[in-house]
């Protein structure tokens, strides 16, 4: 009996949740509850953590689980190595929704580093004005350099006191487009970029405005994920859940 748990949050997922929903599987769509109000789906939802990989084998077999996809962010990578782990465990299929990195094209300024904190090191000690397009998890990384302007956009309003003495917040929940963030760029006179490699469409837009305007983008590689199965399109998955149902796993 088919039974999918959808791990969530990304662009490729709602695409996904919506052909589960028109193909009638049943199908259970998971949030991690980091937004106040996360888009609705047209699946069931769920919304907060599992409690680790215990808590991921307890809720497979309590629900029954037959198969389940992680369509998470490639910066989940928390969720990502818990749902190999409890798969393994709890001997349920697995496969990875994922979708590829970007490539510097022509024009792009691009510096790769390898996490939040090489990102912090690549940018002037001050002076400089810095779109962070990471969200909100590690804007206090930024912090030891206080002398330069940081721009923030957030999903939520802060609840908090910005932890940079010197920063403006944007409330706004992508997907963006290229004229908004050019725009956005120019009117607060950016001149860097930081952002992840998230890969995809719905975050792709800072990158196409900094390359209009010749600005440079320091660019986060993705965190280590355990090898699994990964799939690029809604479509893959929908063959897979197919394939494997009719082979009864
Ligand atoms: C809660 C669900 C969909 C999914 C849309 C995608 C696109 C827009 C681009 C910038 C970059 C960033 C951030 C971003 C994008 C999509 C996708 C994507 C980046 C929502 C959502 C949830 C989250 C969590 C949120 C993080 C934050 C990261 C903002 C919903 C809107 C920066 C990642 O306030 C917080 O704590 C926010 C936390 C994790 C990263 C961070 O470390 O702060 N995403 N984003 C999901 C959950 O609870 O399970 O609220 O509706 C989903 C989307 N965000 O269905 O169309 O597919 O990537 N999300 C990054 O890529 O760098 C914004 O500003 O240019
Ligand atoms: P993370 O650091 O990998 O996960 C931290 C913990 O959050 C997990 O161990 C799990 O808690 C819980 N969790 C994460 N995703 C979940 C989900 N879809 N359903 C239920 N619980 C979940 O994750 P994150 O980076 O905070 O991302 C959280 C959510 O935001 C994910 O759905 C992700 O797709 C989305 N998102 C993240 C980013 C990003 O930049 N990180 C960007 C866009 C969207 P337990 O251990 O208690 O089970």
């Amino acid at each position: 009996m088919t039974r999918v748990l959808l791990l969530g949050g990304t662009t490729e997922a709602t695409a996904l949740a919506r052909l589960l929903a028109e193909a009638r599987v049943d199908a259970i769509f998971s949030y991690a509850g980091r937004t106040d109000k996360p888009m609705a789906q047209p699946l069931p939802m769920r919304v907060g953590g599992f409690g680790g990989v215990a808590g991921l084998v307890a809720y497979l077999r309590a629900e029954k689980i037959s198969h389940v996809v992680d369509a998470t962010h490639p910066f989940a990578a928390q969720m990502s190595t818990n749902a190999v782990a409890a798969c393994a465990e709890a001997g349920v299929p697995l496969v990875g929704l994922e979708r590829p990195g970007w490539h510097a094209e022509e024009g792009d300024a691009w510096t790769h580093v390898a996490d939040m904190g090489g990102a912090v090191a690549a940018l002037p000690s001050e002076g400089a004005r810095v779109f962070l397009a990471i969200g909100k998890q590690h804007v206090s990384d930024f912090a030891v350099k206080p002398g330069n302007f940081y721009l923030l956009r957030l999903v939520d309003p802060p609840k908090a006191a910005l932890p940079l003495p010197n920063a403006e917040a944007v409330i706004a929940r992508g997907p963006f487009d290229l004229a908004s963030d050019r725009q956005l760029l120019e009117r607060h006179a950016i001149t860097h970029i930081v952002a992840k490699n998230g890969g995809g469409a719905g975050a792709r837009a800072k990158l196409d405005a900094a390359r209009a305007l010749g600005l440079p983008v320091v660019l986060v590689d993705r965190p280590h994920v355990p090898p699994r199965r990964v799939l690029t399109s809604a479509d893959a998955v929908m063959a897979w859940l197919d394939h494997s149902a009719d082979l009864g796993v």
